[in-house]
């Protein structure tokens, strides 16, 4: 496996092992590990804001889907009867007690019976939201497995940066992209629009942060100034970014696109133009932009994806939610 050698050991990549490649490699091989990277063109109304939305956005993880369905089945039914409920209970009195319709006012100060049901009552309901409540918490913030790849992402005023560290080291600055005919946010970066795959303006940046998609990702967040805050909604993803701290979190993206979001810590004058594009890609085209970087290497996997065929060295992680991984084997 030379060229997996090769592709994992940036140092060794001196005069003499560039000569070793050249003689020894197929010219496909070594046209593959130059990389290649062509940004994903978002899907309208997917990992966006949609025009006059009012709810979550559509879920791309498995948190995210658990989450919603928390929200839409559990809590948002309770909230709704008990409001309902209330509402009735006040048309009632005003209806029915008031002076006019009820002259003589009872005395009655004690109901055991109802006191002991609008006591006992709320403690089930708290109990039953709590349950779902805590497991998503634990299920949010369960540790990445030993195996999975590292990204590390800084906040910064007011752009992110992407380090790759399993992957060679190498960073991404990522600037919101300028708007058309309004005062330039970020000297040197193109208008949005440009180009064909750019998405939404105020959202869509010059350098997005690639992952790979179908896979469980160490996402490990902190800042360099001041407090932001990484947040994707469609990924249901939100963890502070903190200088001097590292706040970890799993990232787990289900499919293959763009999806946006914002900084959600108010961080000072330019807050609201530090947006995040995400792309997760297949782990072949993933491996292929990695390899657009000067130094970089695919992260320490058994089968380097590189090197091998198309199809192969494909692995679905073992803690893996079940329907993704039903979904990566089809
Ligand atoms: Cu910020």
């Amino acid at each position: 496996m030379i060229s997996g050698h090769i592709a994992r050991s940036p140092r060794l990549l001196g005069k003499a092992s560039l000569f070793f490649a050249a003689a020894f490699l197929a010219a496909p091989a070594l046209a593959q590990e130059e990389g290649s990277y062509t940004p994903m063109t978002p899907t309208e109304g997917v990992g966006m804001p949609t025009p006059g939305g009012i709810g979550f956005q559509e879920q791309y993880s498995p948190i995210g889907e658990y989450a919603l369905k928390i929200h839409n089945y559990a809590l948002m039914p309770i909230i709704t009867i008990i409001t309902l409920f209330v509402l009735a209970l006040l048309i009632w009195v005003v209806v029915r007690y008031n002076r006019r319709a009820n002259p003589v006012a009872s005395k009655t100060s004690h109901n055991t019976a109802i006191e002991v049901v609008w006591t006992i009552l709320p403690v089930f309901i708290l109990l039953g939201i709590a349950v779902p409540s805590i497991d998503l918490i634990a299920k949010q913030y369960k540790p990445a497995p030993k195996e999975a790849l590292t990204i590390k992402v800084t906040g910064n005023q007011w752009f992110w940066t992407y380090g790759y560290p399993d992957n060679g080291e190498f960073e991404v600055i990522s600037n919101m992209l300028n708007i058309p005919g309004q005062p330039v946010i970020n000297n040197g970066v193109r208008e949005v629009g440009s180009q064909a795959w750019d998405g939404p303006s105020h959202l869509e940046v010059d350098n997005r942060l690639v992952v790979p998609a179908g896979e469980p990702i160490r996402l490990q967040i902190t800042a360099a100034d001041v407090i932001h805050s990484f947040a994707v909604p469609s990924l249901w993803f939100k963890l502070d970014a903190v200088p001097g701290r590292i706040n970890e979190k799993v990232l787990f993206v289900e499919k293959p696109g763009v999806y946006y979001g914002q900084c959600s810590e108010l961080c000072g004058a330019k807050h609201g133009y530090m947006p995040i594009a995400l792309e997760a890609l297949p782990r072949e085209k993933y491996n292929q932009w990695v390899l657009t970087h000067p130094g970089a290497v695919i992260d320490g996997r058994e089968e380097p994806a590189a090197a091998a065929p198309a199809g192969e060295g494909e692995t679905v992680p073992a803690d893996m939610p079940e329907d993704a991984a039903t979904e990566a084997a089809a």
